[in-house]
């Protein structure tokens, strides 16, 4: 019989311990009743319960943005950074602590936008972090401009005769540029988000998931009625997600149908802390002493302050 190790153990009496309840922060979303928001929230609790996560074992980052509120909500380790910067701290902390459950949070504005060049290179470095982007097509936070995946024609505040700009495709962007785990689903799918979430949790590289999560304040076009009726699954064709030139054809299908699931996934390339060769032995860097006598750690603190 295999013996089941002390950590083990309490991963199995947490699976029964903890329940989505116990990673509820101390302050309630502020969101508007409605927002997409809320699903991809009420997910994440129950991946990270189902997954029998310790709340002191998960550190969520964030932009700024409504979505980019998320990790107050949570009673997990967080961080709320500067606009379109999640994925850069994110990257820090899990060399930092590669112990860690690193997961980045934010909108299409922050993630896709401002914040474009860095998801470029978190996809290609391939961090190992689960980055949830709450895709609502517009800036919610700034009251309703065109974002980075606003469709052409879209009619905004910043747009009132239609936006002339081709949207990113964040689904291809992140295949193109390395990602090993790259999904799509909508906010109001519980369960399919849930098994997304958790996939992407345990893949060992950098998981983007691109969630639909309609803002029902500001984009009156695509509403949770437009997802409602277009929305398929992957699974449900039976997709091959390592076939990265049919999850590519299949991304770019925008109309009457509108493909969910995960498109794409590479279980073979290493990730960067696998490749760091100060990280292959040993406690994580967060855990090893400094090996510095108490007079170097004097000045270096007097020069901090
Ligand atoms: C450097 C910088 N530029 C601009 C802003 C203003 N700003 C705050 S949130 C935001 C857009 C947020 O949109 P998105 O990321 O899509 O999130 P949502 O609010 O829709 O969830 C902008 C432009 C800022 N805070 N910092
Ligand atoms: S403005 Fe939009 S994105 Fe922001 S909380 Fe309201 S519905 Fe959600």
């Amino acid at each position: 019989m295999t013996e089941i190790t002390v950590l083990e153990q309490e991963k199995m009496d947490a699976e029964v311990r903890l329940s989505p309840k116990d990673y509820k922060g101390k302050v309630d979303p502020d969101w508007c009743p409605g927002c997409g928001d809320f699903g991809v929230l009420t997910a994440l609790k129950k991946a990270s319960s189902e997954l029998g996560l310790y709340p002191h074992e998960i550190l969520v980052v964030s932009g700024i943005g409504c979505s980019s509120n998320l990790p107050g909500f949570l009673n997990t380790y967080g961080m709320h950074t500067l606009h379109g910067r999640p994925l850069a701290v994110a990257t820090g902390a899990k060399l930092a602590n590669h112990n860690l459950t690193v997961i980045a949070t934010g909108g299409d504005g922050d993630g896709y936008g401002i914040g474009g060049n860095h998801f470029v290179h978190t996809a290609r470095r391939n961090v190992d972090l689960t980055y949830l982007v709450m895709n609502n097509q517009i800036y919610g936070l700034t009251t309703g401009q065109i974002s980075p995946t606003s469709s052409r024609g879209m009619k905004t505040k910043s747009t009132p005769f239609g936006s002339v700009e081709f949207p990113v495709n964040p689904i291809t962007s992140a295949i193109m540029n390395g990602a090993t785990f790259v999904a799509r689903a909508y906010s109001s799918e519980g369960k399919h988000l849930v098994d997304l979430i958790k996939k992407g949790i345990r893949h060992r590289g950098f998981a983007l998931i691109d969630i639909f999560s309609p803002c029902v304040t500001f984009n009156h076009e695509n509403t949770h009625a437009f997802f409602k009726q277009r929305v398929l699954h992957l699974e449900d064709e039976g997709h091959d997600p390592s076939d990265w030139k049919t999850a590519c054809e299949k991304a770019m299908i925008w109309g009457d149908e509108i493909y969910t699931g995960l498109f794409f996934e590479n279980t073979e390339r290493p990730s960067l802390d696998q490749l760091e060769p100060i990280l292959e032995d040993g406690k994580p860097l967060a855990h090893r002493m400094l090996g510095l006598t108490k007079s170097q750690a004097k000045s270096i603190l007097q020069m901090m302050t």
